[in-house]
């Protein structure tokens, strides 16, 4: 075997014992969710094809001719038993692409279908896009709604990184064929992490958004909004109003954003979302989780102080660091519950829980009390209940 080919078969080795490497439960939980020791998908799983020239001779070298620099904010969805991804790939020319990984069990195994998305453009062409999320809408379609961003028209010359966000929308019933609909409309300058809801309110197509004023700086914007259009194809929010408001002090300080499309459980609309906060190192992002009514699911009726998953370990560390970010979640039938998330902009983890046990922590944890002192008066009631149980007989094996 010549050189190239000798290569060539250490990088398909390498790749496949990737792809093959299971997954297990990272030892310690806290109750509520189960980490996993192993990213589910990174730059590294993308397919050898995507990136290497496999021609000999236009590419004598085996040179990696188009990087993929990260793959991360994946939306996720389940079908036929299966569980697919739509993965946010970047390429090291910074622009992402949606591409779809598949496994059978949610945990481990995922493999990239062999081409990307090819995503429809409308009259206004995207020059990125990311964080998709998909919902299954009581309509019969399967919807991705997603950032475009494009640059600022109205940016001063000079300014090369001044940028628009939009809402755009896409359907499908297969993840392999996608209509384009027209951007989401509504009152705010840019739009980012909106999310469809899965269900018709009032009979009308019912969004959750994210009004900014910037493309980074939520300003006076910020909060996770709400609003109703009568369409889909061209659909249009005429009024914006917050669900869920970023606050002083607490972990959605700065901005927040609903996740993927919340559950539908018994007591209420369980959301995902994520909250971020300032920092000397800069921004934190950590994912938090509260309940809306079920009625109205605009209106939040509990709201655990502090977050769900904060980034840990390795987490930690990526292109933009101290990020945990979540787009895909996925509920079972038999109330399992698969938190799709990513780690620093970088590779995309899995969480894993109930829906039951989603519910206890989200009726159960207590509020942020918003004050030291209040926090403190929070803690010392429940210390003072366990140091009571802890004279009881059963508890002194722990003696
Ligand atoms: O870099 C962290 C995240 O920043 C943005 O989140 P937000 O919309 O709250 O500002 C998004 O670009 C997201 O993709 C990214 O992970």
């Amino acid at each position: 075997m010549n050189l190239f080919f000798h290569q060539l078969k250490q990088l398909s080795d390498n790749h496949k014992e990737l792809l093959a490497t299971p997954n297990r439960k990272a030892s310690a939980g806290n109750g509520i969710y189960d980490r996993y020791v192993n990213p589910i998908v990174t730059a590294a799983h993308t397919p050898i094809h995507w990136r290497y020239d496999l021609n000999p001779e236009t590419n004598p070298h085996l040179m990696e001719r188009l990087g993929v620099n990260v793959a991360f904010n994946p939306g996720a969805i389940e079908l036929n038993g299966k569980f697919y991804l739509v993965v946010r790939v970047e390429g090291n020319d910074r622009k992402s692409f949606f591409a779809i990984a598949e496994s059978d069990n949610g945990i481990d195994g995922f493999r990239f279908w062999d081409y990307p998305i090819v995503l429809p453009q409308t009259e206004n062409p995207d020059i990125n896009v990311y964080d998709m999320r998909l919902v299954k809408h009581e309509d019969g379609w399967i919807y991705g709604l997603f950032c475009s961003e494009r640059k600022d028209p109205d940016a001063p010359k000079g300014d090369t990184s001044s940028a628009v966000a939009a809402a755009g929308i896409v359907r499908t019933k297969d993840l392999r064929t996608w209509e384009r609909l027209a951007d989401l409309r509504t009152p705010s300058p840019q739009q980012r992490n909106v999310v469809l809801h899965p269900e018709f309110v009032n009979s009308k197509y019912a969004f959750y958004t994210r009004p900014q004023d910037g493309f980074i700086d939520a300003g006076s914007g910020g909060g996770i909004g709400w609003g109703l259009s009568n369409s889909i194809e061209n659909a249009v929010i005429d009024h914006e109003a917050i669900v869920d408001q970023k606050l002083y002090h607490t972990i959605k300080e700065v901005k927040n954003g609903q996740g993927a499309a919340p559950i539908k459980t018994e007591k209420g609309w369980l959301h995902v979302a994520h909250g971020v906060r300032n920092t000397a190192a800069g921004l934190r992002y950590v994912i938090y989780a509260f309940m809306t009514d079920l009625q109205e699911p605009n209106k939040v009726i509990y709201s655990p102080g502090g977050h769900l998953i904060a980034p840990e370990g390795e987490e930690r560390v990526g292109d933009v660091s101290n990020v945990v970010f979540t787009n895909g979640l996925i509920a079972r039938d038999n109330g399992d519950v698969y938190i799709y998330y990513a780690s620093s902009d970088t590779r995309c983890h899995v969480a894993t829980t109930t829906v039951e046990k989603l519910v206890d922590y989200v009726t159960n944890t207590p509020a942020d009390p918003l004050r030291s002192d209040l926090c403190v008066k929070q803690r010392n009631e429940l210390i003072a209940r366990n140091l009571e149980l802890l004279e009881r007989p059963e508890y002194q094996f722990l003696k």
